[in-house]
Order: C-alpha cells, then sequence, then structure tokens
C-alpha cells in the first residue's frame, strides 16, 4: 500500500506540468495605485515581457472599470491600455494593434488571455498572431467582436498545439485589427455603427499562462525515488 500511494505521490509530481502557471500578465494600472485610471504601466504586474503598439497606432490608459468593466479585480484605479488610430478603411489589414514578448523558456503549453473592450467604430474583428522568433508573425485566430462599447472577457487562444512555443526565449504575439472574413474592409463593432480610425480598443490583463516543464534533475530524482520504493518494498517481502 505504501509503495502504491508513493509511486501514485511521484506519478502526480511528474504531471505537475498538467497546471498552469502564469508566467506574465498585464493588468496596466499604476504602481503605486494613485487614484488615476488616465495613468498606467506597460511593465507586467506578474512576470518580465515587453508590451509595444503596433504600425502606428496610438496608446494611452483608460478605465478598465467602465462600461461593464474588464476581470481585473483591481478598483479605485483599475486601467486598461487604450489603443486607437487604425488604419483607414480598406487600408493595412493586419498591420496595426499590440504586440507581447515574453520568453517561454522552462514552460510549455502556452494559453494567452486577455480582455478588449470594442469601441462603437473600431474594428470588430480582432486577429491573435503569434511568433517563434519574434520577427514573424503567423495568423491563428481571428476573434469577432460584435459590439460596441463593449468589454469581451476572458478571449483565450490556446496554443498547446504549438511546440514551438514551448521553452522559447524569442516567443511573441500580437493582436491586430483585420478586415472583415472574406472583404477587404474594416467592420465596425457597432452593428450600427461606421468603422473609423478613431474607433479604440482597450486592453486588460493580458496573461500568459503556460505548464513549467520539470528540470532534468526532477525527472532523476523521481527515478532515483522509484528505485529506492522498490528496494524498501522487496526488503519488506
Ligand atoms: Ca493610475
Ligand atoms: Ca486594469
Amino acid at each position: 500500500m505504501f509503495r502504491k500511494t508513493a509511486i501514485a505521490l511521484l506519478l502526480a509530481a511528474a504531471g505537475s506540468h498538467a497546471h498552469a502557471d502564469i508566467v506574465a500578465q498585464w493588468n496596466f494600472n499604476s504602481v503605486p495605485a494613485d487614484g488615476n485610471t488616465a495613468t498606467g504601466t506597460l511593465i507586467p504586474f506578474v512576470g518580465v515581457g515587453t508590451a509595444s503598439r503596433i504600425g502606428g497606432i496610438a496608446g494611452s490608459f483608460a478605465s478598465g472599470d467602465a462600461t461593464g468593466g474588464s476581470s481585473d479585480p483591481a478598483t479605485g484605479d483599475d486601467s486598461g491600455w487604450q489603443t486607437t488610430t487604425y488604419a483607414a478603411q480598406g487600408t493595412g489589414d493586419k498591420t496595426r494593434g499590440v504586440q507581447f514578448a515574453v520568453s517561454t523558456v522552462g514552460f510549455s503549453d502556452v494559453v494567452i488571455n486577455y480582455d478588449l473592450r470594442h469601441s462603437n467604430t473600431s474594428s470588430r474583428y480582432e486577429l491573435v498572431q503569434y511568433s517563434l522568433d519574434g520577427a514573424n508573425f503567423i495568423d491563428f485566430l481571428t476573434f469577432d467582436g460584435n459590439a460596441g462599447d463593449n468589454w469581451f472577457n476572458a478571449r483565450t487562444v490556446d496554443l498547446s498545439s504549438i511546440a514551438g512555443a514551448d521553452n522559447n526565449a524569442d516567443f511573441a504575439f500580437r493582436v491586430v485589427a483585420t478586415f472583415a472574413p472574406g472583404t477587404s474592409a474594416y467592420a465596425a463593432s457597432s452593428a450600427t455603427g461606421t468603422y473609423g480610425t478613431a474607433g479604440t480598443w482597450r486592453f486588460d490583463m493580458v496573461t500568459v499562462s503556460a505548464a513549467p516543464v520539470p528540470e532534468p534533475e526532477t525527472y532523476a530524482l523521481m527515478l532515483a525515488g522509484l528505485g529506492l520504493i522498490g528496494v524498501a518494498a522487496r526488503r519488506r517481502k
């Protein structure tokens, strides 16, 4: 019985990569809180990484609580990353948005989550791209932000099928505005709105989660542990 229990515990430890850690998370809130949602930071709240604007868009900070709010549990000084000045209608497909670079060294099974508020005249369709070298970006998933002045919380992008995203110092991803599927024009998020370059996307709770990869020494220790258990079991017999 002891042996079975111990082996079960060791196997559970070996399978610990099934649980996910937060590798990096941006909540965009000032540190320390200053009671002003128009100020914030692009430094991650958890972990290490960089957040940058792509294609010449403008960035600022604005309330993460307004109009229903993001999933950020912070109150009083909850900011989101406000972005605007997207491409003119019919131009610049997939060229404007935001980029996050996060090393996934020591991790596998990468999952991205984020909250995003669409303004009425912002691009309805948001494309998530990933990069394995920090330079070339590959289209992965398109989300439909089919409402204006509305937060779409807990967008989930599961990259566990992309082995190259594991254990990669150059991992990065983008969320960019893209034309409505099958067309060469942006759709407005509001069904009654018209797409415009002044439309805004406001990000919050951008989170990269992944499973820690056990070090080779950990495997060696576990194997050694199994061997000792075997010896102990044989001695008892
Ligand atoms: Ca602030
Ligand atoms: Ca926030």
